[in-house]
């Protein structure tokens, strides 16, 4: 228990302890192929450390003991889309859940109830024990995100999907994917190839810069989709689209195309609001994504548009929003698409203004990303040596330490939709260094995210952090060991 993050809504220990042998199978009911690729996920993530062979087998009622059972057969509706019940006994392991998303929230619960070991890639000694213990768990929000900026640099496919490995394993639901700004445009298009031929071709600093094909974005769809994380693809407009510019003339109001950029500035560009063409390219753009995003929301950015007029911009987010809306998606933007008119469904994100509470204003719900708070890519302190530090230095007590229903003047518990962890890579080039700003601050969104609100403390967390440590470094995460926790 000691060990859970995020912190389960309840959990009672029992008596005894399971042992995992080399005889454990994973059962499931009903057999279906959904249930049996979440055994599969399971006995994949158990089978290097421990050595054995763990099987899955389709299952009619509790198996015998010595095994593990995972079952939707008399889930509580309760439990709604992603709660669980896990019990585990000395004769067996059960997880009942009402949906399968909650049988694999579940199963990350149990990895955690092991060893840190078993994170391991080989096989370690054990033994493999897990003590008696029943949880009853649900999210307290339904949105519970990671956001990845692959624009300022960028990462590709295997990257991205060990990304998705790290916010599973905290429960998180949602992976945004920036994959536009002013340095690149990382999504092929067929109707407007340039913009990832020529926009993607470089990045900050002029390091190399790269693209996703649209078969490269849904292999990450479909691998997010086996771990129910939902991906939010983000195209960055109006402002944040000097690669867009730089790739076709007729963006431009001057008809003139800028040179690509490799700094680090923001605010000084704009698509051409007056021209078809900017509509044009956003209707191909959405709907090639729409159609290869099974989740309800395509983002649409919409921040720090300083080089857009007031009226202009507020006219381009309602016509854009109407653009989104036609291909049968949710608009998210920045909070700054609170000054134009919003539909009930469309969600505004917080960052580091008071616009949220306008957008509650006009009926949108709101996602939660305070700079000061949840931006990893802020400074834990003056000798970080990546990130940035306009918001502040943001050391892990302050990521863990604030509360959605209290965070800002007038939004209330009822108008978040959830928390979002941001992470921009302006000073970021590798998959370790994503890595150092994102571990461990990440947890705790994750935990703000899931958890209730009543008993969250740092004094208890940072303790439960603590057994963190080995558990990342089993699973390879370069995390930063932060000098507020006594790290195991
Ligand atoms: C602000 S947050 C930005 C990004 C930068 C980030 C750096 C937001 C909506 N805009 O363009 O990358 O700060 O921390």
């Amino acid at each position: 228990m000691v060990g859970l993050i995020p912190k389960p809504a309840s959990a009672v220990v029992a008596e005894g302890q399971f042992r995992l042998t080399a005889e454990t199978d994973i059962y499931v009911e009903p057999g279906t192929e959904e249930l049996i690729q979440i055994g599969e996920y399971l006995a994949a993530r158990l089978n290097p450390a421990t050595g054995f062979a763990l099987e899955v087998v389709p299952a009619d009622g509790p198996p015998a003991p010595g095994n593990i059972y995972l079952t939707t057969q008399d889930g509580e509706p309760a439990l709604g889309e992603e709660g669980y019940l896990l019990m585990v006994r000395s004769e067996r392991v059960s997880v009942v859940a009402q949906q399968p998303a909650g049988l694999f929230r579940a199963v990350q619960t149990l990895r955690q109830l092991l060893p840190a070991a078993i994170e391991s890639a080989t096989v370690q000694p054990g033994p493999w024990v897990i003590p008696a213990i029943t949880i009853r768990d649900r999210p307290r929000f339904e949105w519970r995100g990671g956001m990845l900026d692959v624009a300022r640099h960028f990462f590709g496919v295997e990257d991205i999907q060990r990304f998705i490995d790290r916010l599973a394993y905290y429960k998180l639901n949602r992976l945004h994917l920036h994959l536009t700004d002013d340095q690149g445009w990382r999504i092929m298009s067929e109707s407007w190839p340039r913009l990832a031929l020529h926009g993607g071709s470089t990045a900050v600093g002029g390091d190399p810069g790269g693209y996703l094909s649209l078969q490269d974005y849904a292999e990450i769809v479909a691998y997010a989709q086996r771990r129910y994380v939902v991906v939010v693809p983000e195209i960055d407009m109006p402002g944040h689209t000097n690669a867009a510019l730089a790739s076709y003339p007729e963006l431009n109001c001057d008809g003139v195309a800028p040179p690509l950029y490799t700094g680090i500035e923001v605010g000084f560009s704009s698509l051409c609001v007056e021209r078809e063409a900017t509509y044009r390219l956003v209707d191909d753009v959405v709907r090639e994504l729409a159609a290869l995003t099974p989740g309800e929301y395509i983002h649409i950015g919409g921040d720090e548009a300083k080089a857009t007029s007031e009226a202009d911009y507020r006219h381009f987010i309602e016509r854009v929003q109407g653009i989104v809306h036609s291909h049968d998606k949710r608009m998210v933007g920045w909070e700054e698409i609170a000054q134009a008119d919003l539909l009930p469904t469309s969600v505004a994100q917080h960052w580091h203004s008071d616009l949220a509470a306008t957008a509650v204003k006009r009926g949108a719900k709101v996602i939660l990303s305070p700079a000061s708070r949840a931006y990893l890519d802020m400074q834990y302190d003056p000798s970080t040596p990546l990130g940035l530090h306009w918001a502040g230095f943001v050391e892990v007590r302050d990521s863990y330490e604030w509360d959605p229903a209290t965070q800002l003047a007038g939004v209330a518990e009822q108008d978040v939709l959830g928390v979002e962890a941001a992470l921009w890579s302006e000073t970021l080039r590798t998959l370790a260094d994503v890595d150092y700003l994102a571990f461990p601050r990440l947890l705790g969104i994750a935990e703000i995210g899931w958890s209730p609100a009543a008993g969250r403390a740092w004094e208890e967390y940072r303790k439960r952090l603590a057994a963190h440590g080995p558990r990342l470094a089993a699973l390879g995460v370069n995390f930063y060991r932060s000098p507020q926790v006594e790290w195991e």
